[in-house]
């Protein structure tokens, strides 16, 4: 296939075969569906992306994951609501949060005085902006702001999720002012390699990227990256804002995703990854819980095997996962006290510190990374 951004003809890298859709938690199992998981990558941008495409409306008409859940990602925001803050002087004006599932940017952007809008397939009714969150996707449903413009949209780990990303950077080019900043954050496929984080590869994922890529999509929508940060929220993440016609900041150097030698090595890494985990989970003696039914926790137990027979249940706070099963047949139930459990899984390693301060003293705990 050719790549999404730069129409370069691609190179197949890694085959996770037939998985579950990663956020697939269900009540009946006769609605579990398998589909092909696997990953190309382009020799000249570096973006990896998946060759199938999952209909959108398969994975996000029964949504389960609510962003607010997490006390570090809302802080996360809130830093992000500072500095785009700190770029304009105030009145501020209209900011557009594309995938902006419960609103936890949103609020965020209103307590530094911007005025909130939402778009999201499945807006999450969980915070005050639920009911100001318009359901649709991005650019396909935008009629009801086509003649509005924007000081800042930002679409944070939502242009992964996006087939056509051509189309969707065109809209956020036409709704931005001409002053205007469009925040991305995207998982940074550079620590994705060298952290063996194959466990954040699954259907919604379409692709995974490179700051060449990100920087080529602008580019050929008029936005020039005038920001580059990196962030470690969700395992290594790129911020970057654009401008239209501004003057670029330098290049990072991003030569190892041009080295065919990266791709081999994560595969290696992956297998280490997976064989370090059995072996600490097989030295742990007693009964085993989860902590943190993720998408990550879907892609984590079926590569490695994980199943009813390892994990008596994996507690979570989100309100919609409780009461279904895990795609790899797992209880999902409101976090408790842990009783008659020796050991707890962390899933979501990215929220470590936060889910180890949750659990109660007398429990072994192992990370799935
Ligand atoms: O791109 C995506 C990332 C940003 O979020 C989405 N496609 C889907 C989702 O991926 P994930 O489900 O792996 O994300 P998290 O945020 O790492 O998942 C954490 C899970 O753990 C959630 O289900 C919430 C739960 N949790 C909890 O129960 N108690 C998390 C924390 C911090 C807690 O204290
Ligand atoms: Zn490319």
């Amino acid at each position: 296939m050719r790549c999404r951004v730069c129409y370069t003809q691609t190179i197949p890298w890694l085959d996770l075969g037939a998985q579950p859709l990663a956020n697939g938690f269900y009540t009946d199992p006769s609605t579990l569906r398998y589909y092909p998981l696997s990953v190309v990558r382009c020799p000249h941008c570096a973006l990896s992306q998946l060759t199938e495409v999952v209909p959108p409306d398969l994975l996000y008409t029964d949504y389960v994951y609510r962003s607010g859940i997490s006390q570090t990602f809302n802080q996360h925001c809130a830093e992000l609501a500072a500095e785009l803050s700190s770029l304009f002087s105030v009145p501020h004006d209209r900011a557009l949060d594309i995938g902006a599932n419960d609103g936890t940017l949103m609020d965020k952007m209103e307590r530094y005085g911007f005025l909130a809008f939402g778009i999201d397939p499945s807006p999450q009714d969980s915070t005050a902006f639920g009911g100001l969150i318009h359901q649709g996707y991005f650019p396909k449903d935008t009629a009801h702001i086509r003649d509005g413009n924007f000081q800042v949209i930002t679409s944070l780990n939502v242009l992964g999720h996006v087939d056509d990303v051509q189309a969707f950077t065109a809209e956020v080019a036409r709704l931005l002012t001409n002053d205007g900043v469009w925040a991305v954050e995207v998982p940074w496929v550079r620590e994705l390699l060298r952290g063996a984080e194959f466990d954040t590869i699954y259907h919604e994922h379409l692709s995974y990227w490179s700051l060449s890529a990100l920087r080529l999509l602008g580019k050929a929508h008029g936005l020039e990256a005038i920001h580059i940060s990196f962030q470690p929220i969700h395992g290594g993440t790129i911020r970057v804002f654009f401008q239209k016609n501004a003057q670029p900041v330098p290049e990072w150097s991003e030569a190892s995703l041009l080295d065919p030698m990266t791709y081999d090595e994560f595969k290696i890494r992956m297998a280490k990854r997976v064989k370090r985990f059995w072996n600490s989970y097989r030295h742990m003696e007693g009964s085993w819980a989860g902590y943190g039914a993720a998408a990550k926790s879907t892609v984590f137990a079926e590569v490695a095997g994980l199943g009813p027979d390892h994990l008596l249940y994996v507690a979570d706070s989100t309100p919609e996962k409780q009461g279904r099963f895990t795609p790899f047949g797992v209880p999902v139930v409101p976090p408790g006290d842990f009783a008659g459990i020796d050991n707890v899984l962390i899933f979501p390693w990215n929220f470590e510190a936060e889910i180890r301060a949750k659990l109660p003293p007398n429990v072994k705990v192992l990370v799935s990374r």
